[in-house]
C-alpha cells in the first residue's frame, strides 16, 4: 500500500514528506523532482514569498545509488523564510519570547483560522494558519514526483493546465500535445493552452491585485497511459474515482472536484453523455469515441485519459479585508491581512497532479504488486497479455 504524510509549518524550519510503499529499484531522477518543485512555485498572482523560497528536496532516507530501496522515503524541503521567523516561532520557549510572537486574533472568513483555533483552544490563529497554509503542497509535490517517477516506468504521464481564472474560462477542449507544450513552457504565466484566454485570465488577476481582492479558478489534471482495470467497483471505499476525488479535495482552497465533464453531464441526456465503445484490432484494445467519463467507469479506469478538475475558491487572505469578530474582544473588526498570493490556480494544478499521481501509483501498486520494480513490471506485462487475448 502506498502511503504518505507530511509535516511542517509555513514559516517553520522545513517541510517533510514521508512516503512508504514504493517498490525497490525505481530510479529517482533528482532533476525531475527539482523541476516539479519549481513548477509549483510559478504562476501569475503569487505573493512575495516565492522570491524568498527556492524549493529543493533533500532525501534523508529510502533512496540509495539513485534508486528506491523499498524502505520508507523521507524528504525535506527547506523554508528559507524560517530565518525571518525564528524569533516568532521558536521551538523552545524562553523569557520574553512571547513579545516576538506574531499573533493573529482577527480570523479571516474562509480560512481555517477560527474553526481551528476553537478546536485546538488557541486564542491566536498563528499555529492554525501555519499548518493550514498551502505551503504544505510543496511536500505533496515532492512525494508526488516519486509517484510520477514510478508511473513513468509504465509509460504514464500526469500533467495539468488551467481551465478558468475567476470569470474567464477556456471554452474549448485542448489536445494532449497542447497540454504537453504548456507544461514544458515554464514562462507561461497561468499555464492556459490558449494565449488569448490566458491574456484575459492575466487581466483578471491584475484586476484583483489592484482591488485588494483575490480570485479562484479551475485546474484540470490529465493522466495518459493508464491501463484499463485500476481501482474497482466492488466496494465504495475502493472505487478509484472516489479516492481521487478525496485526494484532490484535500488540496488547500479546493471546494469541488469533477471527474471528466461530470458537472455538464448531469444536465444532459444519456445519449449525449455516454462514451461509445469501439475496438481497435491493430492495438487489440477497446477505446471510446469520446471521454466525458474522464477515464473512470464504475470506479475503474477504462484505459482513456484520467481527467480530474479541481475547483479552487479565491484565497481567503484579502488586502481589502472583510468583517470578522476578534477572538478575544469579540468586537467587530477587519480580518487580518498578511502577505499572500491573490491567485494560485496554476500551483494548485501542480499539487493536483501530485495527488492524482499518488492515487494512480497506489492503484498500480495494488494491482501489480511486487516488492521490486522488476516484479511489478512482470505482473504488468502478464496483465497486458491478458488484455491482448481478451
Ligand atoms: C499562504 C500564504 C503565503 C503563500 C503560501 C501560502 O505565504 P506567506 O504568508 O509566507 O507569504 O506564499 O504559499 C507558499 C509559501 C508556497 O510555497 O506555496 C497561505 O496562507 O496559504
Amino acid at each position: 500500500m502506498l502511503r504518505f504524510v507530511t509535516a511542517g509549518e509555513s514559516h517553520g524550519q522545513a517541510l517533510v514528506a514521508w512516503i512508504s510503499g514504493l517498490p525497490a529499484g525505481v530510479p529517482v531522477d533528482m532533476e525531475f523532482v527539482g523541476r516539479e518543485l519549481h513548477r509549483r512555485q510559478l504562476g501569475f498572482g503569487r505573493g512575495g514569498r516565492q522570491r524568498i523560497e527556492k524549493d529543493q528536496a533533500d532525501f534523508l532516507a529510502g533512496v540509495r545509488h539513485g534508486k528506491t530501496i523499498g524502505a520508507p522515503i523521507a524528504l525535506r524541503i527547506e523554508n528559507r523564510d524560517w530565518k525571518n521567523w525564528e524569533q516568532a516561532l521558536p521551538v523552545e520557549d524562553s523569557e520574553g519570547a512571547e513579545d516576538a510572537q506574531r499573533k493573529l486574533t482577527a480570523p479571516r472568513p474562509g480560512h481555517a483560522d477560527l474553526a481551528g483555533s476553537q478546536k485546538f483552544n488557541f486564542h491566536d490563529a498563528r499555529y492554525i494558519l501555519e499548518r493550514a497554509s498551502a505551503r504544505e503542497t510543496a511536500a505533496r509535490v515532492g512525494a508526488g514526483s516519486l509517484a510520477k517517477l514510478l508511473l513513468r516506468e509504465f509509460g504514464v504521464t500526469v500533467l495539468s493546465h488551467t481551465i478558468a481564472v475567476g470569470h474567464v474560462r477556456l471554452e474549448r477542449a485542448p489536445t494532449w500535445d497542447e497540454i504537453v507544450a504548456i507544461c514544458e513552457n515554464l514562462e507561461s504565466p497561468l499555464r492556459c493552452v490558449d494565449p488569448k484566454t490566458e491574456a484575459k485570465m492575466k487581466a483578471e488577476v491584475d484586476h484583483v491585485l489592484r482591488a485588494g481582492d483575490s480570485v479562484g479558478g479551475v485546474f484540470e489534471v490529465v493522466a495518459r497511459g493508464i491501463p484499463p482495470g485500476l481501482g474497482t467497483h466492488v466496494q465504495w471505499d475502493e472505487k478509484l474515482d472516489a479516492k481521487i476525488a478525496r485526494a484532490v479535495m484535500s488540496i488547500q482552497a479546493v471546494k469541488a472536484v469533477e471527474i471528466g465533464t461530470g458537472v455538464t453531464n448531469s444536465g444532459s441526456y444519456g445519449s449525449e453523455v455516454q462514451d461509445e465503445i469501439r475496438y481497435d484490432a491493430a492495438s487489440r484494445r477497446f477505446d471510446r469515441s469520446s471521454n466525458r467519463a474522464g477515464g473512470l467507469e464504475g470506479g475503474i479506469t477504462n484505459g482513456q485519459d484520467v481527467v480530474v478538475r479541481g475547483y479552487l475558491k479565491p484565497i481567503s487572505t484579502l488586502r481589502r479585508a472583510l468583517l470578522t469578530a476578534d477572538m478575544n474582544t469579540k468586537e467587530a473588526v477587519k480580518a487580518a491581512y498578511e502577505r499572500s498570493d491573490v491567485c494560485v490556480v496554476p500551483a494548485g494544478g501542480v499539487a493536483g497532479e501530485a495527488m492524482v499521481a499518488l492515487e494512480l501509483a497506489g492503484a498500480m501498486i495494488e494491482k501489480f504488486g511486487g516488492d521490486s520494480l522488476e516484479e511489478m513490471r512482470r505482473n504488468y506485462e502478464g496483465y497486458q497479455k491478458q488484455l491482448d487475448n481478451f
